[in-house]
């Protein structure tokens, strides 16, 4: 029988857009799942979204939306961008969904059956942006949330509790009999220490907004976002539902059940969710994986302060492998990392456009000039150095192997970059053009080039979990089929026919000119003006504004400044072009609404009409009206 492997990412607030912060856990799922799926496991890696609570329902009254439409157009979104990241998810869970709903709704009867919800008075203060409540002990001056620092409100309501208390001694031996539980091990420790300070019942129904999940007992409480959310790991299993084959074959009978997530939301995982299933009497079955985050030089990335980039910043320009890879390579296991674009840039030219990039492009145009491309397994004895190569290689295998299992991404990477390297040190010390001369060294030759191309082969296997494209192209190049693991052993290839020329993986960056190019985006550096002369509210009347819907969006060819943008306004849809391509990816624009200058004459710009103009964003104090676009934080208005 096949060995299982379910893996999840946390379910992302509805709230907001992903960016590169935020986008890691998925990626590192993305790793894992993929690692799995050719270790010929039967893998299922699920992610989705959180949709209900106050957080959301207020993100959507302050866009103007109804909280379903919030919800429908960031699922939306979200999917399409992990799709755009190559995330293999199996299935993607949305809280809204009646399978999740209906789980939801049977889990809270039961605990309220069985006695480990009751109902009881409730007033604390509650964060709506964690959507967690805190202790007068646990915060800080001035009722500000312990883990975000915005203000709490106090909240009062006749509530449902869950008897955390009941199962704190539960937990706490749990945890010390599954040492490998909560990784890495200080999270574990600091999550010990929480619970031995002594919990208290957790309020999970809420009465004073509606956008949640109907207690089917008590309708006029909407469950707990953090219980309903929780439950998606086994509502996407069909647990409580007519077919609960995936339960059983992935969570109860699985071999691997690994939840990751990130250290802000580590309470809810590690005390919460065990508590939960110990009370719903279903086995404790997953690992917790622990990641820190990703930071920028000014704090931690986070939508609300305006710190962050979104992936599509990075990947538009330098490719999304390169960015997969640094965001797997980079981070160490549990702790925080600092992005800065000057660590990328160094990190791609030299892992990808020196190590990688060159290996594969000296060694297929090598096969090429002394083989015609044909390069047969050789009859010969190995040389010390080729020797050296394949037994470096076995020990790689081994060590990555044992490092992407516990989740250790950083190490497997440096692994396979060893071999990188000592693959690219057998050419410098085989000097294939100085063998070349020689005829009677064509069978050392040959050997070398059969030793260089294995050990591309073996590194592009290890890399396809992580840059399944770049790998893909290179077993191509290679003229072989991509495989899976149990081909993961040196000297299992008969003959490569490697393509005519191999294409520039990572063309090298200038940094110079990128850290100019990124910096001109931070702080746009345009000319003000003086502010124009007054003009009257009649004057002003004249100007038509039409709020319009962006239906399509585009690089105006040759310019790097001017979008082309399909626009629907009323029933027409308009062609508008406006010089907003610094600012805004053609993607992130499409569903949004705009305010458009209805009744400006047409004109051509670069040769293309456009019929009207956008009010958007840009720096402070320009000489242009300021709208902000729908999805951004601040609320859209004429000014
Ligand atoms: O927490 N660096 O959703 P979410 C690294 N809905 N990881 C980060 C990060 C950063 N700067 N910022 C956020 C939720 N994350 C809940 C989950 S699961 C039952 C419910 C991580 O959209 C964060 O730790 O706020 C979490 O793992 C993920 O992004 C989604 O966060």
């Amino acid at each position: 029988m096949k060995k299982t492997c379910y893996v999840t990412t946390p379910i992302y607030y509805a709230s907001g857009n992903v960016h590169i912060g935020n986008s890691y856990t998925t990626i590192v799922c993305d790793a894992f799942a993929r690692f799995h799926r050719l270790l010929g496991h039967d893998t299922k890696f699920l992610t989705g979204m959180d949709e209900h609570g106050q957080k959301i329902a207020e993100a959507a009254l302050k866009k103007g939306l109804a909280p379903q439409e919030l919800v429908d157009l960031v699922a939306g979104e979200t999917k399409q961008l992990w799709q755009e990241l190559n995330i293999s998810f199996d299935d993607f869970i949305r809280t809204t969904e009646e399978r999740h709903v209906k789980v939801v709704q049977k889990i809270f009867e039961q605990l309220l059956a069985s006695g480990d919800i009751y109902l009881g008075n409730y007033e604390g203060d509650y964060c709506v942006s964690c959507e967690a409540f805190f202790t007068k002990t646990q915060m800080k001056e001035a009722n500000t949330c312990p883990d975000c620092g915005k203000p709490t409100r106090v909240v009062q309501d006749r509530s449902y509790f869950l008897r955390l208390t009941k199962y704190q001694q539960a937990l706490l031996d749990y945890i010390e009999a599954h040492p490998d539980f909560i990784q890495p091990a200080t999270r574990k420790n600091e999550v010990v220490a929480f619970v031995e300070r002594g919990l208290e019942d957790l309020c999970v129904s809420r009465t004073s907004f509606q956008w949640g999940i109907p207690v089917l007992s008590d309708p006029k409480h909407v469950v707990y976002v953090w219980i309903d959310a929780l439950a998606n790991y086994l509502s996407a299993l069909g647990f409580y539902s007519d077919n609960d084959a995936d339960y059983q074959k992935y969570w109860v009978n699985g071999d691997t059940v690994i939840h990751v997530v990130g250290k802000d939301i580590l309470r809810f995982h590690a005390i919460y969710w065990p508590i939960l299933l110990m009370a719903l009497q279903v086995p404790i079955r997953f690992k917790l994986m622990v990641h820190g985050w990703v930071l920028m030089k000014e704090g931690k990335m986070s939508k609300s302060s305006g710190n962050f980039i979104y992936p599509h910043e990075i990947i538009d320009r330098y490719g999304l492998d390169a960015f997969r890879l640094f965001m797997t390579k980079e981070m160490p296991l549990g702790n925080d990392m600092v992005f800065t674009y000057e660590r990328f840039f160094e990190k791609y030219n030299v892992d990808l456009a020196n190590d990688l990039g060159n290996l594969v492009s000296r060694t297929i145009a090598m096969a090429n000039k002394y083989f015609n491309g044909q390069v047969e397994k050789p009859i010969i004895h190995p040389l010390d150095v080729e020797l050296e190569l394949e037994q470096l290689a076995q020990e790689v295998f081994e060590n990555y192997q044992s490092a992407f299992s516990g989740f250790r991404f950083q190490s497997g990477l440096m692994e396979v970059w060893n071999l990188i390297n000592r693959t690219n040190k057998l050419i410098d010390e085989t000097l294939p053009w100085d063998l070349a001369k020689d005829p009677l060294k064509k069978d050392v030759l040959n050997s070398v080039l059969y030793h260089l191309l294995e050990s591309i082969r073996v590194i592009a296997l290890m890399l396809l979990p992580v840059i399944p494209d770049t790998a893909k192209i290179i077993f191509h190049e290679l003229g072989l089929e991509e495989s899976d693991f149990s081909t993961l052993s040196f000297g299992l290839t008969n003959t490569f026919q490697v393509v005519k020329k191999a294409r520039v993986l990572f063309k090298r960056l200038d940094i110079e000119e990128e850290l100019k190019f990124q910096a001109s985006k931070q702080t746009p550096i345009r000319k003000t003006s003086p502010i124009k002369a007054e003009i009257t509210i009649d004057e002003f009347n004249k100007v038509d504004l039409r709020v319009g819907v962006v239906v399509d969006a585009k690089h105006l060819e040759g310019s790097n400044n001017l979008l082309v943008l399909q626009v629907q306004v009323e029933d027409k849809i308009r062609q508008i072009v406006s010089g907003i391509a610094q600012d805004y990816n053609p993607s992130q624009l499409i569903g949004k609404k705009i305010v458009v200058v209805a009744n400006l004459k047409p004109a051509k710009v670069r040769g293309a009409i456009s019929e009207g103009m956008l009010l958007a964003a840009s720096g402070d104090g320009l000489p242009f009206e300021v709208v902000e676009l729908q999805n951004h934080d601040s609320y859209s208005k004429v000014s």
